[in-house]
């Protein structure tokens, strides 16, 4: 028998359990002993019933992900799943943590499922670009029904115990000692008597289907996924469960996996799965973390308010401090309308919104931060303002606190070189709205103790963020590709693009929408703002808000909006005064294509992407796809910008920037030398 997977015999119930840390994922080692103790078991008639459990802290999690794109080792789990079909005596699967992927799908080859009320079950596969392929896109409807299955599939969000259970997914769910609970569950099923019958012959719930009103479902679903296989193939499969018979769809199935499989979106998928772990894995992520019980916040503004509520669903203690009693009154009553919108939504419950404002307290005084073991400060994006501001903090912070600045842009090196404690500051770069946005940049400045990073990447997880560490820039990893991104906007609109038509190569490409659309959402009197500041000109973006058209947020900017609405449309005032400006340039328009666009856009994001990487300022190359894909809508079937620059050709990409360098002289083209190395070589590193 392996170390992998244990039988046990208790009372004629054979337990099976899988031991493979740390998801009991179903990778070659767990498979071949599994179907071999299975077999034994199937004609063993000591055995009167079989129970399939996991130890650790979860059923099995899925397929071993780090097996894809290698040639399959049999037995396979389909054929393991077969093979469990083929036993007479009653089969259990006993849940506990997550079943997921593959780990329900080898469940739902069970005559049997019981569960802990609390585990979650579902088929995420959707969200590695695949779907389950294991028979669950014909099995799960058998027992849920077709409307919930295709629901389940598409998103990819699991279910728990106890919702299982009330769909028919799972038979009983327990409290308390799962497996001696499963075993007498199917003890008293092997005494009841059979015939016990495979999910695979169970029609009763797909009967119930009406598949007008699927298709109609599936329309709906199929609307939001913006360019992304899987999806569409989830539905299609799941439609084959109901319209043909279970061999020939999960014939098609298979067919369907292998198409996906071998696809590149789900290879970016699946690297960004890893990439986002990989992220996590700091220098020093296993030293003694700080305690971290209270949080202090200072600044009740957007993002200050953003910030707290983020710890708060965390569960935190906070302590918001604002400059007045008025200030802080508004903060504490933009968190409480929040809150009270999610309510609304049925997001949150009346219970929990109350559970969360309860942790807030609310303050005008530093003193009342001495208690606060991180404190973050999210003022004015001045470094004036921003010093003044850790010098108090460095005057009232109990020692071993952790300081901690929201700067988008600013030094934090120079920040912390302002107070005695430079070892205890970092930055940690939330995006709004920062109660709902996953990444988190978290900025190492050149002296911050590897145990205070440690402490707050560790933080971040707990709170739902991404976490990602990047050094000091201006802009650190995702503003400063930002600007990269957008330095060519304002050419091609004179050179003869208009904005919907760039906004277009961009949604096109999977963007949720396009730079000037994007604009108009944030407001053009931000970045108007910010060049200002820094003595910068756009000739048309500074005219717009001249003109104060600074977006959605005054009806016009880039585009219009009627009243109310949110749809851009496209203005005529804005494409006059565009060929105005490019006449006063001696700028004579003419047709420019999506493909020179994404060339004069997404290459240079790239090439930021490659220069950032040869500084340091991200440790690797998929940390920026981290960051891209949860901080700035980069389409993830695209795998961030890196991975895509490594599907487009790092050749292709040198050519390109070159023919732009030389045809405009602009530095944005320069090829980063890294970037050249990889064109010739292959590799990042040297
Ligand atoms: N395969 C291989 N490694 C996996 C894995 C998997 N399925 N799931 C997790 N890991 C690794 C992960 O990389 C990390 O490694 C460690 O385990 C802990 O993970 C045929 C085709 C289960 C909710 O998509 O959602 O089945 O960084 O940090 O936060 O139809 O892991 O420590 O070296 O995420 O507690 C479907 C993916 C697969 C589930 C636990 N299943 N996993 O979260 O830990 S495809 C999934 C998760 C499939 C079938 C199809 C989460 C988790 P390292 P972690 P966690």
């Amino acid at each position: 028998m392996s170390s992998f997977v244990s039988v046990a015999n208790a009372n004629g119930v054979a337990a099976v359990t899988i031991d493979n840390p740390p998801v009991n994922a179903l990778s070659f080692h767990v498979r071949k002993p599994l179907y071999e103790a299975l077999i034994a078991l199937r004609d063993d008639p000591a055995a009167k019933a079989i129970v399939i459990a996991c130890a650790g802290r979860t059923f099995v999690a899925g397929a071993d992900i780090t097996e894809f794109g290698k040639p399959v080792e049999q037995p396979e789990l389909r054929a393991i799943i077969a093979l469990l079909e083929t036993i007479a005596k009653p089969t259990v699967a006993a849940i506990h943590g997550t079943a997921l992927g593959g780990g329900l799908e080898l469940a739902l080859g069970c005559h049997f499922r019981v569960a802990d009320r609390g585990a979650k079950l579902g088929l995420p596969e959707v969200k590695l670009g695949l779907l389950p392929g294991g028979g669950g896109t014909v099995r799960l409807p058998r027992l849920v029904g077709a409307a919930k299955a295709l629901g389940m599939i598409v998103s990819g969000t699991p279910i728990s115990g106890g919702e299982a259970k009330a769909a028919g997914l799972v038979d009983e769910t327990f409290d308390g000692d799962l497996l001696a609970n499963a075993v007498r569950f199917a003890s008293e099923m092997a005494d009841r008597g059979g015939p016990f019958v495979p999910v695979r012959d169970r029609n009763e719930r797909l009967a119930e289907t009406v598949l007008a009103a699927f298709d109609a479902q599936a329309v709906d679903l199929a609307k939001k996924t913006r360019g992304l296989e899987a999806p569409l193939a989830c539905a299609d499969a799941v439609r084959n469960a109901i319209t043909l018979p279970f061999d020939e769809a999960l014939a098609a199935e298979r067919q369907l996996f292998a198409k996906l499989v071998s696809g590149d979106q789900s290879r970016a998928q699946r690297h960004l799965f890893f990439a986002e772990r990989e992220a996590a894995k700091v220098p020093g992520k296993d030293l003694q973390k700080r305690r971290i019980e209270r949080v202090g916040i200072v600044g009740a503004g957007t993002m200050g308010g953003g910030i707290a509520m983020a710890f708060a669903n965390g569960g935190f203690p906070v302590t918001l401090l604002e400059t007045s009693e008025e200030a802080l009154q508004r903060g504490l009553a933009m968190i409480e309308k929040n809150y009270a919108v999610s309510v609304s939504r049925g997001s949150l419950t009346e219970a929990a919104k109350q559970q969360r404002l309860g942790l807030f307290k609310g303050s005008a005084d530093y003193g009342d931060l001495a208690d606060c073991d991180l404190i973050i400060e999210a003022v004015f994006e001045d470094m004036a303002v921003k010093k003044e501001v850790f010098g108090k903090l460095d005057a009232v912070a109990k020692p071993g606190a952790i300081l901690a600045t929201n700067t988008s842009y600013l030094d934090v090196d120079a920040i912390a070189a302002s107070i005695s404690r430079p070892q205890d500051v970092l930055g940690m770069h939330f995006f709004s709205p920062a109660n709902v946005m996953k990444l988190l940049e978290i900025v190492r400045a050149g002296k911050t103790a590897p145990d205070a990073l440690a402490t707050v990447t560790d933080l971040a997880r707990r709170i739902g963020k991404v976490a990602v560490v990047v050094g000091v820039c201006h802009g650190f990893v995702g503003n400063r590709m930002l600007s990269a991104r957008g330095a060519e906007n304002e050419a091609l609109l004179l050179e003869g693009a208009t904005p919907a038509q760039v906004d277009k190569a961009f949604s096109d490409f999977g963007w949720p929408m396009g730079p000037f659309q994007m604009g108009d959402l944030a407001g053009l009197d931000i970045g108007w703002r910010n060049r200002k500041a820094r003595g910068q000109t756009a000739v048309i973006a500074d005219t717009l808000c001249e003109q104060g058209r600074f977006g959605q947020k005054t009806g016009r900017g880039w585009y219009r909006y009627e009243s109310g609405s949110r749809e851009p449309v496209a203005d005529p005032e804005v494409d006059a005064l565009i060929r105005a400006k490019a006449a006063e340039l001696g700028i004579a328009p003419r047709a420019i294509g999506a493909g020179e666009i994404i060339e004069r856009t997404l290459y240079p994001l790239v090439n930021e992407g490659a220069k950032i990487l040869e500084e340091g300022i991200a440790a690797r190359a998929s940390d920026i796809d981290v960051v891209w894909v949860n901080g700035y809508g980069f389409p993830i079937g695209k795998g961030g910008p890196m991975f895509w620059g490594g599907l487009e050709g790092a050749a292709r990409i040198v050519e390109r920037l070159e023919h732009w360098h030389h045809s405009t002289g602009r530095a944005i083209f320069e090829p980063a030398p890294v970037l050249r190395r990889l064109a010739e070589t292959g590799r990042w590193e040297g």
